[in-house]
């Protein structure tokens, strides 16, 4: 981590489209929350910890809460510098899960990861009530995949400090795949991630505190997130990090022709590594050891091709 913050945030939406700013870029490189600020110039993964029942891929492994405690701090050994709880699933066509339900499935979790490591935390949910409860238990960031629209979630954020990640997603995941349409993929992501981006800072969020992330299988299909993951820097116009959750998602089982989520892994990696060249700063996966490997070879390949041109 490093001490203290830098610059003060996203171009003006009236900016024109153009090359980010050395000031812009400067603002990239480190990410706030409660209890500090994530360096990154370096890939920072976060794991993945769903204690839903019906996850995707991993849906009813972490129901126990030592079992998950045992999972993060497995992924915490592997490399992950965040973990990221969530209660409910937001896979298409998942049915919202009660408040009360989801926090009873993720405060516990929280409060014991929080008393057994140092790892930040961060809470995975889109409803304003689940994430006071997680932040009272000891959460540092609101992974919101709705991008604040419960009206109360803004307020949460501002008021606690936490670091905030504002997710692109068309629709809901009951509705979200159903015939997803874009003039320009990138542009339109960019274009209403800014016009959350401005929610935000009306409502008093540091914009130090906060991330952008294009919502990869979230009212897209699978050519738009091979579009978006290739035209990131369309994204950096914004001016935030961005992170990348392509963890073992559909669109890389088609492409393998039917892997199950389970077997990839390999391919989850390949999309975090052309992220990871092309702008993208943080990632969301479930195969830690195997990203963070990908990560390790690209960025010093990166970094020796920098130094030496
Ligand atoms: N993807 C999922 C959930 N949360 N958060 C962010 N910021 N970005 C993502 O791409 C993202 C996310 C879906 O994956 P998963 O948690 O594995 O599945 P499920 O929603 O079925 O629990």
């Amino acid at each position: 981590m490093i001490p203290g913050l830098v610059g003060t945030g996203a171009q003006s939406l009236a900016d024109p489209p153009g090359e980010v700013s050395a000031k812009t870029v400067g603002d990239m490189v480190s990410w706030g929350h409660r209890r500090g600020a994530f360096d990154l110039r370096r890939p920072l993964i976060m794991g993945v910890l769903n204690v839903t029942p019906d996850s995707f891929s991993d849906g009813g492994h972490y129901l126990d809460p030592e079992i998950a405690v045992e999972r993060a701090a497995a992924m915490v050994a592997e490399g992950a510098g965040i973990v990221d709880i969530g209660g409910e699933s937001t896979r298409p066509g998942a049915v919202p899960v009660d408040p009360a339900e989801e926090v009873a499935r993720v405060v516990p979790v929280v409060r014991l990861l929080r008393s057994r490591l140092e790892v930040p935390v961060s809470i995975d949910t889109r409803r304003a009530e689940v994430a006071r409860a997680a932040l009272d238990a000891g959460a540092d960031i609101v992974n919101d995949v709705s991008a604040l629209r419960d009206p109360a979630m803004a307020r949460v954020v501002a008021e606690s400090g936490a670091g905030l990640v504002l997710m692109h997603m068309r629709g809901t995941p009951a509705t979200m795949q159903d015939d997803p349409v874009y003039d320009d993929v990138a542009s339109d992501v960019a274009r209403e991630l800014g016009s959350r981006l401005a929610v935000a800072q009306a409502a008093g969020i540091a914009l130090e505190r906060v991330v952008v992330d294009p919502g990869i299988g979230f009212g897209k299909t699978y050519s738009h997130n091979l579009e978006l993951i290739a035209r990131l820097d369309v994204l950096a116009r914004l001016g935030r990090p961005i992170l990348l959750g392509p963890s073992r998602k559909a669109f890389l089982g088609a492409l393998l022709g039917g892997a199950p989520a389970a077997e990839r892994a390999v391919a989850t990696a390949a999309a975090c590594v052309v992220g990871w060249l092309n702008g993208a700063r943080i990632f969301r996966v479930h195969d830690v050891r195997t990203v963070w490997e990908a990560l390790r070879v690209a960025d010093a390949i990166r970094t020796a091709t920098v130094q030496t041109a």
